[in-house]
């Protein structure tokens, strides 16, 4: 198992804040109008993201959900690309063609945000094949809600990437609610862990607000999948401290009220603390490592301003892949 060295923890830690200012960024843009489409913020769940893909490189691939800017930070897209996208510009990763909820990039693995609930899971397994018939030793994390592990998508996923021992780890962020749907309105298990078993692989629930417990459960499961031991199921405890999407208030379904418990449990200041008291960051470093994130992020808006935007020639561009 993977032991959580000071590099990296500091490396996490970095990738919550980075997620964290992301999304509080381009939160602060769309409710200034200069952002079209939506915007599903996964502030509060950057344990999550942070803790798997601290384990993962470029070679190795995620798919993704309509809640996935932490997915994208963590797996190391760039700050330009993701706002060019949001701005639905041309320099944007998929050309300004597919904003928030399809950011996607090949080169690190991202095979794509997704606006269908549980449709990444599947695809996590075609990759997974791909990987295991190429003889490589990468590994697909595919990273969905609690929502999504009713949909038809994840029993075929994982049944199959269980027959054939696929190398693949499937997260689910359980946030408690499917939009407006709490989850004792829509399931009936207590741990979504446990539908592992009708498969027959490994499922753990592990707290999704501690990037440290994140980190150590995703190692176990990601070093199980390089050996060609199979698929594992995590399920990740933790909440969306905003409603389903940027400007929803969570007032008609309860939400507004869980949500306070949790607050108090917010991942950033907890590992912060956790940092500090092993004297692995203090407040001087801290503040180098945050004006230096908000420095790109002002650059990263800058030129996503400045980008153009796609024309109608581009309309009929990018739709088929070549092979
Ligand atoms: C197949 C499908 N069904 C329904 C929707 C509408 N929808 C969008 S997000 C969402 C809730 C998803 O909940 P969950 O999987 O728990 O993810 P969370 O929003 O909590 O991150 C629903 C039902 C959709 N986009 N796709």
């Amino acid at each position: 198992m993977a032991a959580l060295t000071k590099k990296t923890a500091l490396r996490i830690y970095e990738t919550m804040i980075r997620i964290r200012r992301f999304e509080v960024r381009a939160i602060e843009l769309f409710q200034a109008g200069e952002l079209p489409g939506f915007l599903h913020a996964c502030i509060g769940q950057e344990a999550v993201a942070a803790g798997v893909c601290a384990h993962l490189g470029d070679a190795d691939q995620i798919t993704s959900t309509h809640r996935g800017h932490g997915h994208m930070v963590a797996k190391g897209l760039k700050y330009e690309g993701m706002f060019a996208e949001l701005y639905a510009r041309s320099t944007g990763y998929c050309k300004g063609k597919g904003g928030s909820m399809h950011i996607a990039d090949q080169d690190l693995g991202v095979l794509g945000a997704n606006g269908i609930v549980g449709g990444g899971i599947p695809i996590a397994a075609g990759a997974a094949l791909g990987i295991q018939l190429q003889g490589r030793k990468d590994v697909v994390v595919s990273f969905f809600g609690d929502g999504a592990s009713n949909e038809g998508a994840f029993h075929e996923g994982i049944n199959i990437a269980a027959l054939w021992r696929l190398p693949v780890v499937f997260v689910c962020e359980n946030n408690g609610f499917a939009e407006s749907t709490p989850r004792s309105n829509h399931q009936t298990v207590r741990d979504i862990a446990d539908r592992a078993k009708a498969y027959g692989i490994p499922g753990v629930a592990v707290d999704g607000m501690d990037p440290a417990a994140v980190f150590e459960v995703a190692g176990e499961a990601i070093t199980r999948a390089r050996k060609g031991q199979g698929p594992s199921l995590i399920e990740a405890r933790t909440m969306r401290f905003l409603g389903h999407y940027v400007g929803d208030p969570g007032t008609a379904y309860g939400h507004d009220r869980e949500v306070v418990k949790w607050k108090k449990r917010d991942p950033i200041p907890a590992f912060g603390k956790f940092l500090e008291k092993r004297k692995w960051i203090g407040p001087k470093k801290e503040d180098e490592l945050r004006d230096r994130i908000e420095r790109e992020l002002d650059k990263a808006i800058d030129f996503a301003r400045k980008s153009p935007e796609p024309g109608p020639q581009d309309a009929m561009t990018d739709i088929y892949a070549s092979i």
